[in-house]
């Protein structure tokens, strides 16, 4: 097995947190350019009702010696590190969301020093920025004092990353995604979730109680474009990679009201409503509305392609075909 894993490509990544939201995608797209075998899979559990494709370790980040057993075993050169308490999901349990979100990164990082990593993947989030940062257009560099726990997390794990290279050459790479939309798998916890959520909903019910108000708007990127953006910044020539904190990355922003109104365009008689007094918003108020990602799109020639609409119709094509349920 491991005559193969040597000669077959020059890399073998290990995602880590695969089975979330991202990972369920990433692992796909990541088989497509490097094989089947040489892209290793690792969450707590087996995903439920995956195919068998692609080899598969269960592996908890915070278990340094099964992690580095894994590495050896499967002789990694790259890692994606996507194992993370989300804002909302972080807020109910702020010392383990440090424990996790900081621990795991650490712990990759200094694997990356030992074991000589060729690249580390680690993605960032809107959540670094705070309530005193601009809300609009909210450049690469600016006031930030997040005051999640998940946004603190974010900004810590920023620092360590960018410390990790200038320390230890490590050549770790880092995307600041705003909310993630997709129909592969369900989001993890997060402040933007409703905006998955209210797809499968439209097409079940035709209707939507939405836990943020009508007009939090908020920045948003449609999978197939983050994916695209990941895959990107990852195959970009490492002195392009000018910052190593992490990039700025925008698509679209939009606030409940404009997704609601792009539903109905699709799905007749479609109807919001809107809960008070959810904790997400409170979150969800601290973030930018729009992001400036003029850095990536210089450096290394990021370009969204969804808008709001071409979302919508392909979430809900998508959606009304699969057996996913959110
Ligand atoms: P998710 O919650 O959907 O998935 C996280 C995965 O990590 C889950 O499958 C979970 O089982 C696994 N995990 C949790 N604890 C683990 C541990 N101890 N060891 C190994 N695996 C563990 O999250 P996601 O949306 O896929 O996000 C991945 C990363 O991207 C996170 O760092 C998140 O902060 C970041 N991010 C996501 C979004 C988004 O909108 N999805 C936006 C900004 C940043
Ligand atoms: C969340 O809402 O927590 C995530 C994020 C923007 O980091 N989707």
């Amino acid at each position: 097995m491991q005559f193969i894993y040597q000669t077959m490509s020059k890399e073998n990544i290990l995602v880590v947190g695969s089975n979330g939201q991202i990972g369920t995608e990433l692992v796909e797209e990541l088989r497509k350019i490097y094989g089947e075998s040489h892209v290793i899979a690792s969450d707590l559990q087996k995903p439920i009702g995956a195919d068998e494709r692609g080899p598969f370790e269960i592996l908890d980040i915070l278990d340094k010696v099964k992690f580095e057993e894994i590495v050896k075993k499967y002789q990694i050169t790259q890692v994606y590190l996507l194992a993370a308490l989300l804002s909302a999901t972080a807020e109910k349990n702020h010392h383990f969301a440090w424990k996790l979100n900081m621990e795991g990164l650490l712990t990759v990082l200094d694997a990356a020093v030992t074991y000589k990593f060729s690249k580390v993947y680690w993605p960032s989030s809107i959540a670094v920025f705070g309530p005193t940062t601009p809300r609009v257009n909210t450049p690469q560099y600016t006031v930030m004092e997040p005051n999640t726990i998940y946004g603190i997390t974010k900004q810590a794990g920023e620092r360590l990353c960018e410390y990790y290279f200038n320390k230890f050459g490590v050549d770790v790479r880092s995307i600041r995604y705003p909310g993630l939309i997709g129909w592969k798998a369900a989001p993890g916890g997060g402040t933007t979730d409703y905006a998955v959520h209210i797809y499968h909903e439209a097409l079940k019910n035709k209707k939507y109680e939405c836990f943020l108000s009508a007009n939090t708007a908020l920045p948003m990127l449609y999978m197939p474009d983050a994916l695209r953006g990941t895959l990107q910044l990852m195959e970009t020539e490492a002195s392009k990679v000018k910052i190593r904190s992490s990039y700025n990355l925008s698509g679209i922003s939009f606030t409940p009201v404009d997704i609601a109104q792009s539903i109905s365009k699709y799905i007749d008689g479609f109807t919001i409503s809107y809960k008070e007094n959810d904790p997400r918003q409170a979150i969800a108020d601290s973030w930018p509305a729009s992001i400036d990602d003029t850095y990536a799109r210089e450096h290394w020639g990021w370009k969204h392609e969804y808008d709001l609409d071409a979302m919508t119709k392909d979430m809900l094509e998508n959606i009304s075909k699969s057996v996913i349920v959110v």
